[in-house]
Order: C-alpha cells, then sequence, then structure tokens
C-alpha cells in the first residue's frame, strides 16, 4: 500500500506564514505533520499564528532569520527540545528583486542570493544531524521556473534558484545513504503576494501585459494557485516518494514544455 501519511512527522515551513509556503504547510498538516513556520519578522510570526488559527491548525512559530546561522541552529534545537525531531524541511522563504542587471547594486544581488540560497543551505544544514540520527528524512527545497530559464530583470533570482536546483542535486548526493530524500518543487506563475505586480490591473481596466502574457505561455492557461503545489508537497515529503531524490516536481502547469500560443 503506498503511504501518503505523515502521522507522527515534524515538519518546518520556513517561510510559511502565508503564500504558497502556508499552503504547504496546510497540506502537509492535513497529512498529519505537526506543523513548525518561521518568520523574520514579529508581525510575520503574529500573522502566522492568525492564519493557522483560522485553519484550526496548531502550529508552532519561530522569529527567525533565515540567513542567520545561529537563529537557525537555536530554532532547530528548541524544536527537536520542546517538540521532536524535524522529519520534513520545506526550504520556503524567499524574496525576489526585479532589478535589470546594469542597475542592480551587489548588495541587492547579495541579499537575494543570501535569503533564496544561503538561507535553505543554513537550514538544511541545521536539521541533517537529526535525520541522520533518526534514520530518515525530507528536504523540500523550493525551487522555481527560474531554475531553468532567465528572463529580464531577475539575474539574482534566477542565479540563486539555479544554484538551489544544484544544492538540491548535492544534498541528495552526500546523504542519501542515510536515507534522507532532498527533492525540489518548480513552481510555475502562481498568484501570490509576490507575482501581485506581475498581475496588476492596468489604469485602463485591462489585464497586466505580463499577465497576459503568462496566459498564452501557459497551456493549462491560467496561474497556478499556492493549492495547486499541496499534492506535489504532500508526495516529495511521505514515504510514497522514498526513492525519488535529487529530483526538481515542476509544477507549472506544462509552461516549460510549451512554446506558447501564436499572439
Ligand atoms: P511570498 O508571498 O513573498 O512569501 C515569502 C515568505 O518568505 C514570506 O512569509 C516572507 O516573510 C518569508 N521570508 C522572506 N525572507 C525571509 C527570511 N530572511 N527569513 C525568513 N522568512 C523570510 O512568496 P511566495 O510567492 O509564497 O513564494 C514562496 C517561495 O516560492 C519563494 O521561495 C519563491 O521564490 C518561490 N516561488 C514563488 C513562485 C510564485 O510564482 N509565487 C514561483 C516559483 C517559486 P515576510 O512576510 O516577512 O516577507
Ligand atoms: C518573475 C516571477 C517568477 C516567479 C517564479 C516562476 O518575476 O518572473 O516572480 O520568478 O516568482 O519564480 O517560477
Amino acid at each position: 500500500m503506498v503511504n501518503f501519511s505523515l502521522e507522527g512527522k515534524v515538519a518546518l515551513v520556513t517561510g510559511g506564514v502565508y503564500g504558497i509556503g502556508f499552503a504547504i504547510a496546510k497540506a502537509l498538516h492535513g497529512a498529519g505533520a505537526r506543523i513548525v513556520f518561521n518568520s523574520n519578522t514579529q508581525q510575520g510570526v503574529d500573522m502566522g499564528y492568525a492564519n493557522y488559527k483560522v485553519e484550526g491548525i496548531d502550529a508552532k512559530g519561530y522569529l527567525c532569520d533565515v540567513t542567520n546561522e545561529e537563529e537557525v541552529q537555536a530554532m532547530v534545537a528548541d524544536i527537536e527540545k520542546t517538540i521532536g525531531t524535524i522529519d520534513i524541511l520545506v526550504n520556503n522563504a524567499g524574496i525576489i528583486k526585479r532589478i535589470p542587471m546594469i542597475e542592480m547594486e551587489a548588495k541587492d544581488f547579495r541579499q537575494v542570493v543570501d535569503i533564496d540560497l544561503v538561507g535553505p543551505f543554513i537550514c538544511a544544514k541545521a536539521v541533517l544531524p537529526g535525520m541522520i540520527k533518526k534514520g530518515h528524512g525530507k528536504i523540500i527545497n523550493i525551487c522555481s521556473m527560474m531554475s531553468e530559464l532567465g528572463r529580464e530583470t531577475v539575474s539574482a533570482y534566477a542565479a540563486a534558484k539555479g544554484g538551489l536546483k544544484m544544492l538540491t542535486r548535492n544534498i541528495c548526493s552526500e546523504y542519501g545513504e542515510y536515507n534522507i530524500q532532498c527533492n525540489a518543487i518548480g513552481p510555475g506563475y502562481i498568484a501570490t503576494p509576490q507575482t501581485a505586480p506581475l498581475r496588476e490591473i492596468q489604469p485602463d481596466g485591462s489585464r497586466h501585459p505580463f499577465d497576459q502574457f503568462i496566459i498564452a505561455k501557459t497551456p493549462a492557461a491560467r496561474w497556478g494557485t499556492p493549492e495547486d503545489l499541496m499534492g506535489p508537497a504532500v508526495f516529495l515529503a511521505s514515504d510514497a516518494s522514498d526513492f525519488v531524490n535529487g529530483h526538481v516536481l515542476y509544477v507549472d502547469g506544462g509552461i516549460l514544455a510549451y512554446i506558447g500560443k501564436q499572439p
């Protein structure tokens, strides 16, 4: 019998306050996992508690910046002491800065890479010892179509997400022998606060040009929703994917397979 259950498992979803992370946390809870989340702002932690309460989910939140190794190590130690070993890590926290490369300051490039690539490294490094000791573990990195493709203004983000794809493969390579699976989800264009600027209704009431572009480029002819990622996340977090490792599961409505509808 295929086992999709997460009963008795502890899942840490970084940045799991709203958007994709929150939807994934809801899905993992629905499969039986105990949810822990973090935000780098107290406002975010408070918002997370409020959002989980609405869903009837008894989640535990931490004020923790994924780029701060000391904070991450302390958070993981407290989770392991008060709740239990982390069985599932979802490296979801991330930002994007849309700036033409020659106008982008190095500090902005570094900040995106720090949060979107170094943060997942720091969090994975913190949870791996517990997973090795327990004899199993699941790490799910949230990559992106920009792990495969570039586009104007997202140089830092694409570099970080491309690196995150290779970090996924390297964790697989280095820790697969301990029954630890590290995979990634590569969402397509998902309707969340992060992409809200790309979907703004124009002054004349028309859809944003980029919105129209994505619709034409996606066979499903729609933006994804955070809910579209819930099933793939449960699959990669469960025993059902124990022989899947180093894989990026693209949940993109087919956009990566499609040349796009003729204008
Ligand atoms: P979002 O709505 O902007 O949420 C990102 C979350 O990460 C927020 O809760 C944010 O907290 C948190 N965060 C940011 N920096 C952090 C830090 N240093 N430490 C801890 N938490 C931090 O983004 P989303 O659209 O849900 O995306 C979630 C993930 O999916 C990101 O990695 C993103 O790159 C990726 N992704 C998104 C799409 C898409 O189309 N939306 C597609 C592919 C991949 P604050 O609230 O304090 O900012
Ligand atoms: C952008 C978007 C994308 C999505 C996602 C696509 O500006 O192109 O924000 O980067 O967030 O990463 O998979």
